[in-house]
């Protein structure tokens, strides 16, 4: 049985907030950040998701593909959260057009595996790689990424160890988590907390870097308009 959960869901969706959107309200809200779930099948990607959003881990989850909006208050900053929840089976169908617009759309990603399924650990590194690819420029700031190994709980049955996890993590300049989602909230907290910092960062130098191109552009311009002058 697949229980419904009273949130907003979408099954198809169109990006109205765009990536790096801050809310001018008076309400207390102060940074959007678009998050990207992906991993492979069956890692958890949704009860990670529906834990942070609910507290709550409700065993079935279903295939749809859903959006969800939800705030939080990270040290006396309200962030509203949209986050993309994506089946895996729907990502491989997709062409990488699609792929790429919804990287352009997203400030952050969390990249899960179950540390019960290698498979789904070695598919993380390449995610990684098209994303970086598709995102990150020698002007930009790197991309807010964070990889999760689920299911800690299962340790019984574990195919990928915590170092291997935190290597891989280190290695391609992200954050890293062990959790289980089925176990504590604790876990899915951290996660996306983690996330909100990084991207938090991520905005604030991209605004300090286009501040400081700004200056030099203005600059710029008033020697080209002193050269221009003195012809
Ligand atoms: N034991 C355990 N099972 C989990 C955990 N997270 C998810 N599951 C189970 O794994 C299955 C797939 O979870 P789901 O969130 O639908 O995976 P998705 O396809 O990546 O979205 C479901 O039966 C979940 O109940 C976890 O942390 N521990
Ligand atoms: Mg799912």
């Amino acid at each position: 049985m697949v229980l419904r959960i009273p949130l907003r869901r979408s099954a198809s969706f169109t990006p109205d907030h765009q990536p790096g959107a801050e809310v001018s309200t008076s309400t207390p809200v102060k940074m959007e950040a678009n998050v990207v779930v992906l991993g492979a099948d069956s890692v958890g990607k949704s009860a990670l998701t529906v834990r942070f959003l609910t507290k709550r881990f409700i065993g079935e989850y279903g295939d749809m593909e859903s959006v969800y909006t939800h705030s939080l208050a990270i040290e006396g900053k309200e962030i509203l959260f949209h986050i993309w929840d994506i089946p895996c089976s729907q990502e491989k169908s997709e062409d990488n057009s699609s792929k790429d617009k919804r990287i352009q759309w997203a400030d952050g990603f969390v990249l899960v595996y179950s540390i019960c399924d290698r498979a789904s650990f070695n598919s993380v590194q390449p995610k990684v790689q098209f994303i970086k690819a598709a995102k990150e420029s020698p002007s930009q700031e790197k991309v807010p990424i964070v990889i999760v190994g689920n299911k800690r709980d299962l340790h019984h049955h574990r195919e990928v160890s915590s170092e291997e996890g935190r290597l891989l993590a280190l290695s391609m300049d992200c954050e890293f988590y062990e959790v289980s989602a089925a176990e504590a909230y604790h876990g899915a907290l951290m996660v996306f907390h983690g996330l909100a910092e990084r991207i938090c960062e991520a905005k604030l130098a991209l605004k300090k870097g286009t501040g400081i191109r700004n200056i030099v552009k203005s600059v710029s311009a008033v020697f080209a308009r002193k050269r221009t002058d003195s012809m």
